[in-house]
């Protein structure tokens, strides 16, 4: 079975996590550790990216450690054509919908296809906002930030993202992001679209994960807490518990 269909066949039956992996910010043995006890605590996929890579040999090694620590599917989460894996079962195929620079909007994405066509990597079309307060992914992406409240604008880029035929929808407050996306965005987009919604950055806690799940995030990412939380299997463990509930 594809990672599309896998995914989507998992997300008919309950609420996802999937745990995001900068290479930057660990080494490829650590995020093979790290990799393993996602799957053993019930992650659905490890998602391998970052807004600031220098090469794509940072990206092999932690895609290359990933794969032999665990068998949950790793899906590339690229900010440019130069930062691809041939290890990667799969690539978010993504475009970063309010990006003023063209290159984050297709244009990397023509550099990049015949590659991905070339090693055989699942390409997963999936539209990306980028809201308030966006954070690194904000800056280097050169976004034009959705408002917070604007919950009108956000509505327009998700059945837009739909209108394309892309398959998911991702809401982005930015890794690290103080506050994540307010509970009220999701549940207009939610409320709008029937493709999966994917939520992530500022999620920490069960609690907020919770909330989010209950507005109507289909899959929830976690990046900051599953690479930098001193209680990581515990912390995870409790917001997996609490978006399945
Ligand atoms: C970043 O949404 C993800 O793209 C994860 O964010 O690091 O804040 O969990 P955090």
């Amino acid at each position: 079975m594809s990672v599309t269909d896998d995914i989507l066949k998992k997300v008919g039956e309950k609420k996802l996590h999937f745990s995001l992996l900068d290479p930057e910010d660990q080494t490829p043995q650590e995020a093979g550790k790290l990799s393993k006890l996602a799957e053993d605590i019930g992650s659905s996929a490890i998602m391998v990216g970052g807004s600031t890579l220098s090469s794509s040999k940072q990206v092999d090694e932690t895609v290359k450690a990933v794969k032999e620590n665990s068998n949950l599917p790793v899906i590339l989460f690229p900010s440019g054509a130069k930062f691809l894996s041939k290890y990667a079962d799969a690539i978010f195929f993504m475009s970063c919908l309010n990006s003023r620079n063209l290159g984050f909007v297709i244009r990397e994405h023509v550099q990049g296809s015949p590659f991905i066509k070339h090693v055989g990597i699942e390409p997963i079309s999936m539209g990306y906002l980028i809201v308030e307060p966006g954070m690194t992914a904000g800056k280097m992406g050169q976004v034009d930030l959705v408002k917070r409240d604007d919950l009108q604008t956000a509505v327009g880029y998700a059945l837009s993202t739909q209108y394309f035929g892309m398959k998911f929808f991702y809401l982005e407050a930015g890794s690290g992001a103080p506050e994540p996306v307010k509970n009220e965005m999701i549940a207009a987009v939610k409320k709008n679209i029937n493709i999966p919604l994917i939520v992530g950055g500022g999620i920490r806690s069960a609690k907020t994960a919770h909330e989010k799940a209950l507005a109507g995030a289909d899959i929830i990412v976690t990046g900051t807490t599953f690479e930098k939380d001193k209680n990581v299997e515990k912390t995870l463990r409790e917001i997996i518990k609490a978006i399945e509930e």
